[in-house]
């Protein structure tokens, strides 16, 4: 909360606020009720006791009065799939009707089926329907989204979907990072040769993406309807060589030792995790791996096996919530909604659903030196919300408080 010395530049003065700043060292929320945080040139300067601002620098500012709303970091989406081709709404009917995801996906359905969709489209009918779920997202204050790859599967369709990825960044105030996951799925034409597709990727596709700066990271789905350990091992490897973090679908329908496999990478996260046991918190507590889970998709498919959010505690390992949006196990584009089934499925308290969306989702994006708290420093990515207590947040479901959003200062 230091102030910086210089005061000139044009400043932004926010009045009259309750802050929840998140920072690491405070207890809770980071609380300050009577609060002003100042912005300037697209960074926060100030935050703290509003009582610490002299009058002249007031005089000098831009004055928003907040009128005692809360302010808290934007919220950050650390896990989403929003660019893809077509729904799946025919498969929610028949997983209605009693067929399962898993047998879905190896009948040619699933995640395959938004591959065809994906490689049908162009890149302006991709952007077209990625911006209406990413406007939902901005309407609830997320300032910050990280949007992976995944359902092109070839060079040429994940280079067109990291592309819109890139694009959706210049049309709208939101920071996004672009995630590879061409490790998602065993595309149709290498159903024979699992090792020739893992080898692609690891060869060609990997290293040709990254060189045309289309990819910030790189995640693979490590599950027994995707890849093995040694498949997902040497897609790391080969991330890992050209200076790219990592990090994985991990134990999301059966334990497969994802969260180790995340903590020998030296994974930024390992998201999902509903059967990852006390060896993989373990281990990803010694290597520093933050968690994702995912309640969203735990939801839809009605899954009953629970991430081990105990363990989580136990070990100090830093909880990030996200929606997964994609047109499969999580077709929604609420984070707040994610927020409220993160403490009424998995258990999670109001301060670690919304440390989940902001301080913990920076660091599941190797972001927290740049975002997710009210600090001196960070970018100036806020949320105001009209609210009396920051537990409304989670407590409501498909309600949107929001008063204004703010990125970069603007
Ligand atoms: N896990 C998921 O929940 C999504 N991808 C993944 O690896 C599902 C993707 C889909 O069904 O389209
Ligand atoms: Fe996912």
């Amino acid at each position: 909360m230091a102030e910086s010395d210089d005061p000139g530049g044009v400043e932004t003065i926010w009045l009259n606020a309750r802050l929840a700043t998140l920072a690491s060292g405070a207890t809770g929320l980071g609380t300050i009720d009577n609060g002003a945080l100042i912005a300037r040139d697209a960074r926060i300067v100030f935050a703290g006791p509003q009582d610490a601002i002299p009058a002249d620098r007031r005089a000098r500012a831009r004055v928003v009065d907040c009128e005692r709303r809360w302010i808290t970091p934007g919220l950050i989406d650390c896990h989403t799939h929003l660019v893809y081709g077509g729904d799946r709404a025919r498969e929610f009917e028949m997983r209605l009707a009693g067929a399962t995801y898993e047998e879905i996906a190896r009948s040619g359905g699933g995640i395959l089926s938004s591959v065809r969709a994906t490689r049908e489209a162009s890149e302006e009918d991709l952007i077209r329907s990625a911006l209406r779920r990413l406007d939902a997202l901005i309407a609830e204050g997320v300032t910050t989204i990280e949007i992976k790859s995944g359902y092109g599967l070839d060079v040429e369709a994940e280079r067109k979907s990291l592309r819109v990825v890139r694009r959706l960044a210049e049309i709208r105030p939101v920071a996004v990072r672009a995630t590879l996951l061409a490790a998602h799925a065993l595309p149709p034409e290498f159903a024979d040769d699992r090792a020739a597709y893992v080898e692609t990727l690891a060869e060609r596709m990997i290293p040709a993406l990254a060189a045309e700066g289309l990819v910030d990271a790189v995640d693979a789905f490590c599950e027994r309807i995707a890849f093995t350990p040694a498949e997902v091992a040497r897609v790391f490897d080969a991330a890992r060589r050209l200076g790219l973090p990592v990090k994985l679908h991990a134990d999301q329908l059966s334990n497969g030792g994802g969260g180790a496999l995340a903590a020998k990478f030296g994974a930024l996260s390992a998201d999902h995790l509903e059967y990852t046991d006390e060896a993989g918190v373990a281990a990803m507590a010694s290597a520093g791996v933050a968690a994702v889970l995912l309640p969203a998709a735990y939801y839809v498919l009605r899954e009953t096996h629970a991430p081990p959010v105990a363990l989580l505690r136990k070990y100090r390992v830093p909880m990030a919530v996200a929606t997964d949006s994609n047109p499969g196990t999580s077709p929604m584009t609420s984070l707040l909604l994610a927020l409220n089934m993160a403490a009424t499925l998995f258990g999670l308290t109001v301060d670690e659903c919304l440390a989940g969306a902001t301080r913990n989702a920076a660091r599941a994006l190797g972001l927290e030196a740049d975002i997710g708290t009210l600090e001196a420093g960070k970018w100036a990515d806020l949320a105001i919300w009209d609210i009396e207590q920051p537990a409304e947040l989670v407590y409501r479901l498909g309600f949107n408080a929001l008063h204004a959003r703010v990125w970069r200062g603007q």
